[in-house]
């Protein structure tokens, strides 16, 4: 069975762009300028991502794809352990990695449902699809919205045993007080028995890291220039996309991958929806994305802080990522 429920309105298209316009305001407003990697994600930031994934250097999709099918019979025995459940995937995207353990239970005959969510409405008509293709034994329900919303609503409307995933190291773009409110968030939806299934990145050479973050064919530099792109279709800018250019940096002390968006000469831009004309210097940087890597210490310390206990660790062949079990 196939349903999709859609929690955005026509008033949270109008209302995301003036948040956009207001983010977009503030941050190139401030002295060290800044824009969140969370407008990355428009149609065709979305279509760079993908191919990111697909990006040799990028290491961390296969890696997680290793973990999966090397362990996919003990993490679907584990989340099925303690009974019914719905498999909840927050930021689902196209779910490649998530229909290794779909099949996995299917095979095991566990008695689960599919609860994808995402804020991307084509996204989820398009994995429904490729779904009910592939698994027609499957029951999903995919909820388009925001994940704090979906949660709300799964509290009202699928009541039950639960197991989130977050996977991809997208918890690696908070920095360390965004995660503890996620977390926190997360965990004040779970109750005993409910368990989370987190995908981390993990602390590696630092070199391994950066090429995942600068690739030979600019792929990645494509998705950071993108949001000026971006910012120029939804909100009448005026970048000269070309006088910018894509600059990655890693700390190996905070673990934390840096991506910006270097301006390459003097230069003024203006952006309507905003009403204001932003000056750059030659040089200037815009921070645009953190990428946090993890240690199996932190993977720990996070969960205790936050009321998780780690149930078990799956790692890849090369210990580049890890994919956490915490139950509470
Ligand atoms: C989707 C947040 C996991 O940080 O590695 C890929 C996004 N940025 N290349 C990451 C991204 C540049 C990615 N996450």
């Amino acid at each position: 069975t196939l349903q999709i429920t859609d929690l955005s309105t026509p008033e949270s298209g109008t209302s995301a762009r003036a948040r956009f316009a207001a983010d977009v305001k503030k941050g190139l407003s401030q002295h060290d300028k800044q824009l969140s990697s969370r407008y990355f994600y428009d149609g065709e930031g979305s279509r760079l991502f993908q191919k990111i994934m697909h990006v040799p250097e990028y290491y961390l999709t296969s890696s997680e794809h290793d973990v999966f099918t090397t362990h996919r019979q003990t993490i679907a025995r584990q989340m099925a352990s303690q009974g019914d459940f719905h498999l909840i995937d927050l930021g689902a995207g196209d779910a490649t990695k998530t229909r290794i353990i779909l099949e996995e239970l299917l095979e095991q005959n566990a008695a689960f449902d599919y609860v994808p969510v995402d804020i991307s409405g084509d996204a989820m008509a398009e994995l429904c699809e490729n779904l009910q293709q592939a698994l027609p034994e499957l029951h999903s329900h995919a909820v388009v919205g925001d994940y704090f919303d979906a949660l709300d609503w799964l509290d009202e409307h699928k009541p039950g045993r639960r197991v989130l995933l977050f996977l991809g190291s997208n918890i690696g773009n908070f920095n360390p007080e965004e995660r503890q409110s996620f977390l926190q968030k997360v965990r004040s939806h779970m109750r005993s028995g409910d368990m989370l299934l987190v995908g981390m990145d993990l602390c590696k050479e630092p070199e391994t890291i950066l090429r995942a973050y600068d690739d030979a064919a600019g792929v990645t530099a494509a998705f950071n220039l993108n949001l000026l792109h971006r910012i120029n279709r939804e909100l009448g800018g005026n970048f000269i996309v070309e006088q910018f250019k894509h600059f990655a940096l890693y700390n190996p002390q905070k673990g934390v991958m840096k991506s910006f968006i270097i301006s390459q000469q003097d230069q003024e831009v203006t952006v309507q929806a905003t009403g204001q004309t932003f000056q750059f210097k030659a040089w200037e940087a815009i921070h645009t994305e953190n990428s946090y890597k993890f240690t199996l210490a932190l993977a720990e310390t996070i969960g205790q802080e936050n009321g998780f206990e780690v149930k078990q660790v799956f790692q890849d062949k090369n210990q580049y990522f890890a994919d956490v079990l915490y139950a509470v």
